[in-house]
C-alpha cells in the first residue's frame, strides 16, 4: 500500500480549548504528512510494498527501523485523530465497554487513574494505550512510534505524549493535557467499535 494523510474528521478548531486549531493544524498537515511522506519512501525497496499498514507495522518491527518509525507514527495518528471528537469524553462509557473495564480494569476511575499515569510516566516521547491482549484489557505504554500491534495486542485508546501533541496549549504540563484530554475529548463509541472488531 502507499500510505496517505486522511483528513482530520473535524474543523481544526472543533476540539478547542482542550486542544488548539494551531495544535492541531501542526500536528495533522506537518507531523503526520511527514510520517506520511517517509514512509512512503522507506517502504519502496523494503519487501513489504503491497502489505497492509498493520503488517508493514509489524514486518518491519526490529528490522527496519526508519521504516517502522513512519508506519507506526501512520498508523498511530490515523487512529488517534478518530479517538477525539467536540464534546467526548465524559464519565460515562458505551455499555460493553463500561463492562468490560469494570471487570478487567478495576472501574472507571481506576482506568482513567492508570492510563493517565501510563502516559505521565512515559519517559520522553510515545504512547499511552488501552490494549486488547488474549481476550482482556490491558493499560499499556511504549516509546516513539511503537504500539500494542508489536506486543500481540490491538490498540482500541492511545493518547500521543510527544511534545508536538501538548506542547502549545500546556507547555511543559502533560499531565494536565492527559487529564483534559481524557475528560474531554475522547470518542468512547469508537473506542467501543474498536473492541468489537477486536473481540
Ligand atoms: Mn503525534
Amino acid at each position: 500500500m502507499t500510505f496517505q494523510l486522511p483528513d482530520l474528521p473535524y474543523a481544526y478548531d472543533a476540539l478547542q480549548p482542550y486542544m488548539s486549531a494551531e495544535t492541531l493544524e501542526y500536528h495533522h498537515d506537518k507531523h503526520h504528512q511527514a510520517y506520511v511522506d517517509n514512509g512512503n519512501k522507506l517502504l519502496e525497496g523494503s519487501g513489504l510494498e503491497g502489505k497492509s499498514l498493520e503488517e508493514i507495522v509489524k514486518g518491519s518491527y526490529g528490522s527496519n527501523a526508519g521504516l517502522f518509525n513512519n508506519a507506526g507514527q501512520h498508523y498511530n495518528h490515523i487512529h488517534f485523530w478518530q479517538w477525539m471528537k467536540p464534546g467526548g469524553g465524559g464519565t460515562s462509557l458505551p455499555g460493553a465497554l463500561q463492562e468490560k473495564v469494570d471487570s478487567d480494569l478495576g472501574g472507571f476511575d481506576k482506568f482513567r487513574a492508570d492510563f493517565i499515569q501510563a502516559g505521565v510516566t512515559q519517559f520522553g516521547s510515545g504512547w499511552c494505550w488501552l490494549a486488547m491482549k488474549d481476550g482482556r484489557l490491558e493499560i499499556m505504554k511504549t516509546p516513539n512510534g511503537e504500539n500494542p500491534l508489536v506486543h500481540g495486542a490491538v490498540p482500541l485508546l492511545g493518547c500521543d505524549v510527544w511534545e508536538h501533541s501538548y506542547y502549545i496549549d500546556y507547555r511543559n504540563a502533560r499531565p494536565k493535557y492527559l487529564e483534559a484530554w481524557f475528560d474531554n475529548l475522547v470518542n468512547w463509541e469508537h473506542v467501543e467499535e474498536m473492541m468489537a472488531a477486536a473481540s
